[in-house]
């Protein structure tokens, strides 16, 4: 996969060479091409900002280095690439999204500062291609650097070889972060006390059913305690009979529709 980043801030991007992207790169899996946007401002100053029409605070980025820049890339490449574009106003970044970017062969992001990009690039690159306004989450940033560092750590992760082994265990179907709709429980390591604190009886047990039961239950612990919208929305059919107890102890049950909502007080830690 080929990776191109037009940013004005090109070492924000540095965390792109080391870790799980750092590898695949090296490994050449992954090409990287982080591009300063000022190369392609051509005043004295390299401006890349002016301010609003209409007034108001702040300022924009202005089209023609975008322009410059976003032509200049394409045109090195085979193909189209798509344009993922980091705002605050942009649809939802989640798993899904990544699986789909990660079967594209080339993608370009484009993360700005200031009040954002002007309109009209945005406008006529998705009259010729795939561009993608994309929001990693409800919280205010100051720009899409950091944006594009979350979205690329998603995406590489996915792409065929990048993961070892061991970490790509946890796509197996049996491992606890397949439950697609529900949050991992705990883990633990060596060694077997540490200041005072034990490890569960059941994971010393070498009893594997009990253990995935364990491990199921305090997965409802903790989606009830923290993502109680995990539950709600599940598709009821999900919960077996031990499911349902634990529910039940947790106070949640089914409603007339089935699907499950809380039914008695919150329980404690
Ligand atoms: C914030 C951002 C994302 C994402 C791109 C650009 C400027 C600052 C800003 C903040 C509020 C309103 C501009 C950005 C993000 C997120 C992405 C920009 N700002 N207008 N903030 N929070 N989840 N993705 Cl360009």
């Amino acid at each position: 996969m080929r990776l191109d980043v037009v940013t004005i801030f090109p070492e924000y991007l540095e965390p792109l060479n080391v870790s799980l992207v750092g590898k695949a790169r090296a490994r050449g899996q992954l090409d990287v091409r982080v591009h300063d946007l000022r190369a392609w401002a051509h005043d004295k100053h390299n401006t890349v900002d002016d301010t609003p029409y209409g007034g108001g605070p702040g300022m924009v980025m202005k089209p023609e280095p975008w322009g410059e820049a976003l032509d200049s890339v394409i045109e090195s490449g085979e193909g189209q690439p798509v344009i993922v574009v980091p705002t605050p106003s942009g649809r939802p970044f989640t798993q899904e999204l990544a699986v789909e970017l990660s079967e594209k062969p080339w993608l370009v992001f484009t993360p700005a500062r200031y009040e954002g990009i002007d309109r009209r690039v945005i406008e006529e690159y998705g009259d010729r291609l795939d561009v993608r306004e994309v929001s990693i989450g409800d919280y205010v940033l100051a720009g899409g650097e950091a944006p594009v560092l979350v979205m690329v750590e998603a995406i590489a992760r996915l792409l065929p070889g990048v993961l070892g082994n061991a970490e790509s265990h946890r796509d197996d179907s049996f491992a606890p972060g397949a439950m697609a709709d529900l949050l991992e429980g705990p883990v633990y390591t060596k060694p077997p006390e540490w200041r005072g604190r034990g490890i569960p009886d059941v994971l010393l047990s070498g009893h594997h059913g009990k253990i995935a039961r364990w491990r199921r239950d305090e997965a409802f612990r903790r989606t009830v305690r923290n993502r109680p919208d995990l539950i709600e929305r599940a598709d009821p059919a999900a919960f077996d009979k031990k499911d349902r107890e634990m529910l039940s102890i947790l106070g949640w049950g089914p409603g007339p529709d089935g699907r499950f909502g809380r039914v008695a007080p919150d329980v404690e830690e």
